[in-house]
């Protein structure tokens, strides 16, 4: 496979911007290889500067839910391009966009729009202790929640790729406050509250885990969290940037029959453009400025366009059987790659929730970040490079989840299912 001008790209990039990308994860660092540069992509395929076409899973990180360049979301972003870019002034747009917001997820009576997840989970968090008037919270090892200082322990995605636990530049003082336990371990958060309680602003979760590979939350686990935020008078704020809309219309929250005080938003609700919200209980959000004293601002907060190719993106979803011909595919492949490793004889480890999908190279079950490190990274990482050469564009970390689209079709779930059998079978003839 062709990769001159991705080389030639990247070398130029690095030259230019810190270690050649944007964003950690798409230097490819944590499975030695380099990216490719992409120039375009349309449905489920995306194209890189060299020509080459691979059949995409990464979907910007969550977003592309129906595939790329959806006529609906182009064109309500082009029709929304005709009156502007940006007013910094409220827009109707961002009062539609909310209403669908509030009427897709119950819990959630006001929300605010800002521009990523990481500004939705710092800002829920402010509110959280400004609220509360209590300082402390707790996350969970693995779980990933954008970079804002306080946050920043022990998180998933790009820190766990990199193997960073924490990050420098991060005071201790900004982290003094924040707990960080083994994600599906009730026990641990049980000593944490009797110890903390009175002194917990708030627990913050990702409902389903996407940051540390896909792991889901074990029987009770959520509720008990919910118990116990309630037993001690903190606030439950679920992290539903990657899961909001993904899993299912009203997020995992509505999968698993949890009301939470805030939910953080984000990926899908911008069709592809920045974006982020949060929002929950009317009695808490109206502490959030200039309502309440809870400071919180964004110069491009609202942007119409984002709002525009948000509530294009929200309509479509809304449209009945999309989340059960989408969550099909989505078993198909699951089902398929464990298939392919059987036969490969090659342990794998396979997670499914809706059209996120997770993939461990181990006989355990993966219920935490511990168990995560503990799969084979070594195999994953080749696994990642072989697929890649068969036309497979997958997250390259072991630490991410992949995503389906209403774009897939079967013909491009069994040419993956292929491209992975035929990897499988050469990565253990090597074994
Ligand atoms: P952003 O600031 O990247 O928009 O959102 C941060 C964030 C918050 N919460 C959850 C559950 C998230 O998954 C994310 C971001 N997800 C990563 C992918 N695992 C973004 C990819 C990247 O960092 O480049």
């Amino acid at each position: 496979m062709k990769r001159e001008n991705s080389n030639r790209l990247f070398e130029k990039a690095k030259k230019l911007i810190p270690g050649g990308v944007n964003s950690p994860v798409r230097a490819c660092k944590s499975v030695d290889s380099s990216p490719v540069f992409i120039n375009r992509a349309d449905g489920c395929r995306i194209f890189d500067e060299d020509g080459n076409e691979y059949i995409d899973y990464i979907g910007s990180w969550g977003p592309m839910i129906f595939g790329h360049r959806h006529p609906a979301v182009i064109d309500a972003i082009h029709s929304a391009l005709k009156n502007g870019t940006s007013f910094g002034a409220p827009t109707g747009l961002e009062i539609k966009l909310a209403e669908m917001i509030i009427e897709a997820v119950p819990s959630i009576e006001m929300v605010r729009m800002v521009n990523s997840g990481t500004e939705a989970a710092m800002s829920a968090i402010r509110l959280a202790r400004g609220f509360t008037g209590r300082d402390m919270i707790i996350k969970f090892d693995g779980c990933y929640h954008g970079h804002s200082d306080a946050l920043l322990v022990e998180a998933g995605s790009g820190v766990a790729t990199l193997g960073i636990p924490g990050s420098p530049g991060v005071p201790e003082s900004f982290v003094s406050g924040t707990l960080s336990l083994p994600f599906n371990n009730i026990k641990s958060v049980e000593e944490a509250m009797e110890k903390h309680g009175s002194e917990i602003a708030c627990i913050i979760v990702e409902p389903v885990a996407g940051n540390m590979g896909l792991v889901l939350p074990g029987d009770g686990f959520l509720q008990a969290l919910r118990s116990l935020t309630e037993k001690y008078n903190a606030l439950l704020i679920f992290d539903e940037v990657m899961t909001g809309f993904r899993v299912a219309y009203g997020g995992a929250q509505s999968v698993y029959g949890i009301v939470p005080d805030l939910t953080c938003l984000g990926k899908i609700i911008g069709g592809g453009l920045p974006v982020g919200a949060y929002g929950g209980k009317r009695e808490i959000m109206e502490h959030i400025a200039p309502q309440g004293p809870v400071y919180q601002a964004g110069t491009l907060s609202g942007n119409p366009l984002a709002m525009a190719a948000g509530i294009a993106t929200l309509t479509e979803l809304k449209k009945p059987g999309f989340y059960d011909s989408l969550n099909s595919m989505s078993e198909k492949l699951g089902k398929g790659l464990f298939d392919a490793a059987k036969k490969a004889g090659i342990n794998v480890s396979v997670a499914i929730s809706g059209s996120m999908l997770g993939m461990f190279f181990t006989k355990e079950k993966v219920i935490d970040f511990e168990s995560a490190k503990k799969s084979d990274l070594k195999m994953f990482a080749s696994y990642y490079r072989n697929m890649l050469q068969n036309g497979i564009y997958l997250a390259p970390s072991q630490f991410e989840a992949l995503f389906v689209s209403s774009a897939h079709s079967a013909e491009d779930i069994d040419q993956t299912v292929y491209a992975a059998g035929k990897v499988m079978s050469e990565l253990n003839g090597k074994q």
